[in-house]
């Protein structure tokens, strides 16, 4: 079947022909955008509303940012494929993840926008922070960007990453993707500050002052910023700095922002663009925006295979013959079946909880199943500590990989 984008996303070639569209279209682009994602995934399959959430962000990051020169870097990269439409990819993409068509993750022989090849996830911030590194080096004025979603934020990587950038003085921007979901919805403390941060009052409302504060200076552009960062500085440190995770590891924090308005989006990456050194900026997003069954149920509509975008029924495989239950599934509920019997038995799964069924055992023995988050050192670090006190425990990681490690003390 035939699938044509909107008249105007038609006209997009490369983020040239983007440039050029007036800011009041970008709305326009966007729908379109949006809606030719729908359409496309809809009938070819692909991963569905992790891209949904960052339309707006997309579209603006190829609108402000000099790209390719300047490097966007995508974290596991699911959810770049409206940055592959706006690069030259818009036809292509119903090739989408079949054989000799395009990769469903940034892959750098594909696409010089590609600027690292990803799927795991939570590199996003390391490989920024080395492209800033070298641009310095190489006294090039090209931005770095990282775009990192709140569940991968919680790896250890990430904060790696963060530990060094906050020394390293080197311009890199990293853009936080919170909708507060990972594949299931995120976990750990992580997740609470930045609903914490999200909703304080207080740190809201300094923030507030000083952004409109920013705009409402009547004097030349540099110096409003320059003294914008001065009072943000001051007044922010006051709040923020022994508050703040990320003011504390050095970077300088902005937002939190709606991720879907795409006018404020666009003048703050204006804005941050002009500010050096390693900075984050946390957007508020929400996973499967624009299509309501997948802004419900988001970790259905994660990668739900092909669906009916009218209806929202997902359409099953015609298979003739029955099939054996699905691997995951037969560990899922034999190690409920296993736990039961035997006391000694726990679960733990890195953000992994529906693709590896451990959710079986979660719900029915929350307090020996756990999900720790997108951290696969930890999760098996943490199996080995457990294992050294007589635990026999199954860290399941993901399914289709179809491994896990079982550790017991021998
Ligand atoms: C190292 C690693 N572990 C697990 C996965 C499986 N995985 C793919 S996407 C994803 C969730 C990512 O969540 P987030 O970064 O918040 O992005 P969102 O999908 O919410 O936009 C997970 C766990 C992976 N890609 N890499």
């Amino acid at each position: 079947m035939q699938i044509t984008a909107g008249p105007l996303l038609n006209t997009i070639n490369t983020p040239q022909d983007l440039k050029k569209v007036s800011r009041e279209q970008l709305h326009q682009v966007c729908n379109e955008l949006r809606q030719y994602i729908i359409d496309v995934v809809s009938i070819h399959g692909g991963h569905f509303s992790a891209s949904l959430g960052v339309v707006e962000l997309s579209v603006a990051l190829h609108y402000v940012y000099n790209t390719p020169y300047d490097q966007l870097v995508w974290d596991v990269g699911h959810q770049a494929y409206g940055h592959k439409i706006l690069t030259g990819r818009r036809e292509q993409f119903v090739t989408n993840r079949k054989y000799k068509g395009l990769s469903g993750f940034p892959k750098r022989s594909e696409s010089e926008y590609d600027t690292f090849g990803v799927g795991h996830s939570s590199t996003s911030i390391s490989a920024a922070l080395g492209m800033a590194m070298a641009a310095k080096y190489k006294g090039e004025n090209r931005k770095s960007v990282a775009i990192i979603g709140d569940g991968s934020m919680t790896a250890g990587m990430a904060f790696e990453a963060m530990n060094h950038a906050g020394i390293a003085d080197s311009d890199v921007l990293i853009i936080l993707n919170d909708n507060n979901m990972s594949i299931d919805p995120n976990v750990g403390a992580l997740r609470e500050y930045l609903t914490d941060i999200s909703t304080s009052p207080t740190y809201n409302k300094v923030r507030d002052e000083i952004w409109s504060l920013m705009g409402k200076l009547p004097i030349g552009k540099n110096f409003t910023r320059e003294m914008a960062s001065k009072m943000e500085a001051s007044v922010k440190g006051v709040v923020s700095k022994s508050s703040n995770i990320f003011e504390a590891l050095q970077l300088r924090y902005f937002g939190p922002i709606d991720g879907h308005n795409i006018a404020n989006l666009v003048d703050t990456l204006k804005d941050l663009k002009e500010i050096p050194g390693p900075k984050l900026l946390h957007i508020i997003t929400v996973k499967g925006k624009g299509y309501a069954l997948a802004e419900k149920d988001q970790t259905k509509w994660h990668a739900p295979g092909l669906f009916d975008k009218l209806t929202g029924e997902i359409i099953k495989k015609k298979i003739e013959t029955p099939q054996p239950p699905k691997y995951q599934d037969v560990f899922g509920h034999s190690i409920v079946e296993l736990a039961k019997v035997n006391p000694q038995i726990m679960g733990v799964t890195p953000a992994m909880p529906s693709g590896s069924s451990l959710k079986f055992m979660m719900d029915e023995m929350p307090h020996r199943a756990f999900d720790v988050g997108i951290c696969e050192q930890h999760a098996v670090t943490l199996s080995a500590g457990l294992a050294t006190q007589g635990i026999k425990v199954f860290c399941k990681f993901k399914n289709y990989l179809s491994y896990f490690v079982w550790i017991a003390l021998v």
